[in-house]
């Protein structure tokens, strides 16, 4: 049994559905999946990370006596799949043909009887190699003798994918001219990878007599892989069925459609037996959707007293050997363009330059918000910035800058609506909770004993970040991904004893939609979450929809759900009227699950009670259909604007550089809360990730692309050891144009993050002098960035 704050209204506390099944390891991952006569594969990678291919000889892995198959670039060119288009109108190689163009890219696939006799294969394969100069460095790629990577392609100019800019230069740049103080700051978000528990991974099963093929798949987005394997492969869309079962994680490396999949598929289609894959830990790190790797230069114009007037932005962005990142087509840098952040400016500009290198592809992941965290941790950078240059209280330099309540909804300087909020009382709330007065006092005491020349124990820091996120994607007119609308839709049946089945077309990676759906049409119907069944994450039993990325499943799915749940609700109306022989007028909703006659509430019938008379023989007016079903396709009119206020306090050893967080307080404000539970849940691994990516993770490379570390024992997940007790306050102010006034949150925590932990460690070394300093802030970076300062002594 499940409890619930209030079980009549839907919304409150209760524990997870679906924990039921995952508790007691009763969960169905992809790799549970076991097919009669099922083959494995496994990839071929590339040592190098650009180099021609001479030969590749399979001969020796084809002899194994377990091997079926053994496919090469060369076989798939013959049907046509050698390349794959990307979520980006850009292509990727499946398997290489002509050269391999980073470490870990995928050049031959065996299927064999069983896991361990496919990888020994591998080693049976005999490829040769040309090395080529390799870039590394993205602010290199355009360099005139930058080798080129992206030879396969005709018209390719050197290195270079994209330029965008958003934003009005003219005015900024008039902006600037006019600014008291201007201050100019390169900020590095370093590549990181999302790093999922369960790595990627699919089960195709290709029946040669129906022509189906069913595909299981850890997918964030089974309705638009299919449709992407129906245009790639040419097979019909209705014959091919892509179930996404319980995912172990998936923080947008689960997005794109990887070549194992592919390769999966003509496995299967070539030995006529189910084929799985699933990838190992390095594999993951080394060759699946990294996140982030912006190189961006920000400046702000500001009084002196503190105002800031106008924010430009260059950035050059890496995306890997492959313009492989999932994001609505007329942003090629995603939602960057929010990084005006929570501040009422005159003016913005941002350049962005998307540019090859040879590394993997990929770039929107890791609870990012389409690039929202490159954004969010920029402009929260560039404000502590300016305090240190203006001598200023950064929580003050803040409250002097954020939009006020009475701003919304407020038009950005480049193009958003802010649909609502109220900056400052969150904002206020942070500081409050944390107690900030205080910490700054006890941290000038130490500053001033530190002065005197007592130099023991360790230096506090007290960091802010403020962030807005826009997330909700998105309103067909403005956003779609390879031309396929972000509209999502619900499909909702009430059975004859009023119990429901809910059809979602977003797919649930561990955000707990199982329960959060259910409750939503609890709330709408009065029907209670445990009799409602939430069946989402198959392609044959569920609505379309674009899929689970960019905290979109509350605005848009969720948005669906209540708005199918009303529909259902206005036929129980008609039923209810011919039940109680009233017109359907003077019936009301009574909030809890039944329809009353208004002036008279003890006469009315239950959402149950009306069910079954939908389904009986109860005779309904011309024109009232029976039973109660509906469906719907929701097309949301805005995103929604979710923000938070963060303050983190640290204690950085200046003789190590180690860094603890000693606590972590933070705000958020996400519209009503469905479930507070989930909500926290998602805000407490928000922050985590925001402690690993400022503290510990990076995916380094050496100068001839060598990935460095694509194991855990190099690229660190932060654990309960390096996380304070979080520290958790809300206010809520409801979306005005989502039916139940939630917006999204799954991401919000890891956006703002990030920037907290790094104001916070650089605030920590102020005695030093230090301004700036990028991530990730390791023990060995902190004491490099304190080597290099002007007041080291
Ligand atoms: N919720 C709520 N009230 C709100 C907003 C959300 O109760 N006002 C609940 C939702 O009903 C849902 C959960 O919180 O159960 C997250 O909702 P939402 O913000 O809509 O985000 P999505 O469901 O679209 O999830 C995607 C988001 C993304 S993009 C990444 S990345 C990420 C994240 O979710 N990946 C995750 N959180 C994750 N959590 C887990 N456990 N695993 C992942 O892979
Ligand atoms: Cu950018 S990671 Mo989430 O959108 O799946």
């Amino acid at each position: 049994m499940t409890t619930v704050d209030k079980p009549s209204m839907g919304f409150g506390r209760m524990h997870r559905k679906e924990d039921a099944r995952f508790i007691r390891g009763r969960g169905t991952y992809v790799d549970d999946v076991r097919l009669p006569g099922m083959l494995h594969g496994a990839v071929l990678r590339s040592p190098f990370a650009h180099a021609r291919i001479v030969s590749i000889d399979t001969r020796a892995a084809e002899a194994h006596p377990k091997v079926k198959a053994v496919i090469t670039g060369k076989t798939l060119e013959g049907l046509k799949l050698a390349w794959m288009p990307t979520l980006s109108y850009d292509t990727q190689a499946v398997l290489a043909t002509d050269k391999v163009r980073f470490q870990g890219q995928e050049v031959a696939f065996v299927v064999a009887e069983d896991k361990y006799s496919a990888r020994d294969a591998l080693e049976l394969i005999d490829v040769e190699y040309e090395p080529l100069p390799a870039v590394v460095d993205a602010r290199r790629a355009l360099d005139p003798d930058a080798p080129v990577i992206r030879d396969d392609k005709e018209n390719q100019n050197g290195n270079h994918i994209f330029d965008w800019t958003a934003g009005d230069k003219a005015a900024t740049d008039a902006a600037f001219a006019r600014a008291e103080v201007v201050v100019k700051q390169d900020v590095l978000y370093p590549r990181v990878h999302p790093a999922p528990l369960e790595t990627c991974g699919a089960l195709a099963d290709f029946d040669k007599v129906t022509g189906k093929l069913t595909m299981w798949c850890n997918t964030q987005a089974p309705h638009a892989h299919r449709t992407v394997y129906a245009l790639v492969a040419g097979l019909p869309e209705h014959k091919i069925r892509v179930i996404s079962p319980d995912i172990g994680g998936g923080f947008g490396n689960k997005v794109p459609i990887y070549p194992g999949y592919v390769c999966a598929i003509v496995g299967s289609i070539v030995t006529g037996k189910p084929v799985k894959w699933m990838e190992d830990r390095s594999e993951n790190l080394m060759s699946t959707g990294f996140a982030r790797d912006y190189h961006m230069s920000g400046e702000v114009a500001a009084t002196r007293d503190g105002k800031i007037t106008a924010v430009r932005v260059k950035v050059i962005a890496d995306h890997g050997a492959f313009n492989g990142t999932a994001q609505p087509t007329k942003y090629p840098a995603g939602f960057f363009h929010v990084f005006t952040g929570s501040y009422d400016l005159e003016a913005a500009h941002c350049e962005v330059t998307g540019v090859y290198t040879n590394k993997a592809p990929g770039g929107v992941a890791y609870a990012c918000s389409f690039r929202i965290t490159e954004a969010a941790y920029l402009i929260e950078r560039l404000v502590d910035v300016l305090a240190f240059d203006l001598g200023m209280d950064p929580a003050q330099l803040r409250m002097k800058n954020l939009l006020r309540a009475e701003q919304f909804p407020y038009s950005s300087p480049t193009g958003w609506e802010y649909d609502s909020g109220d900056y400052p009382r969150a904002l206020q709330l942070a500081l409050d909770m944390v107690g900030y007065d205080e910490i700054r006092r006890e941290q000038a005491a130490v500053r001033e004993r530190w002065a005197a020349g007592d130099r023991s124990g360790t230096l506090p820091g007290v960091g802010i970040s403020f962030f807005t996120e826009a997330v909700g994607a998105g309103p067909r007119k403005h956003m779609d991904i390879l031309g396929l609308g972000m509209a999502d839709g619900a499909e909702l049946r009430v059975h004859p004893t009023g119990k429901a089945v809910l059809r979602i077309s977003v797919q649930s990676q561990g955000q707990g939609h199982e329960t959060t759906y259910a409750q939503i049409v609890a709330h709408e119907l009065g029907i209670p979450p445990d009799d409602i069944e939430v069946v989402h994450g198959d392609t044959d039993q569920t609505p379309f929809g674009l899929g689970t990325y960019g905290s979109r499943s509350t605005p848009v799915s969720g948005a669906a759900t209540a708005v199918v749940a009303r529909k259902v609700r206005e036929r129980a109306r008609l039923v209810a009227s011919a039940m109680l022989e009233v017109s359907a007028d003077d019936l009301e909703w009574d909030g809890a699950g039944r329809w009353v006659v208004r002036g008279s509430t003890e006469q009315g019938r239950t959402i149950q009670e009306i069910a079954l008379a939908a389904h009986s023989s109860l005779e309904l007016p011309d024109g009232v259909e029976g039973h109660l079903d509906a469906t719907t396709v929701y097309n949301p009119p805005n995103l929604t604007f979710p923000f938070g206020a963060y303050v983190c306090v640290v204690d950085v050893d200046p003789g190590t550089g180690q860094v603890k967080v000693r606590r972590f307080v933070a705000v958020d404000d996400c519209g009503v809360r469905i479930n507070p539970t989930i909500v926290e849940g998602q805000v407490h691994g928000g922050l985590a990730d925001g402690i690993g990516m400022a503290l510990m993770q990076l995916i380094a490379f050496d100068e001839d692309g060598n990935c460095l570390g694509a194991s855990f024992m190099d690229y660190l997940l932060p654990t309960s050891v390096e996380c304070p007790s979080w520290e958790l306050g809300e206010t809520v102010t409801p979306s005005p144009h989502h039916p139940i006034g939630a917006k999204g949150v799954g991401e919000s925590a890891t956006v703002g993050s990030p920037a907290a932990v790094v104001n916070a460690v650089v605030d920590a070394l102020k005695p030093y002098g230090v301004r700036h300093a990028d991530m990730p802030l390791t023990p060995a970076q902190v004491w490099r960035v304190i080597q290099g300062s002007p007041l080291r002594t």
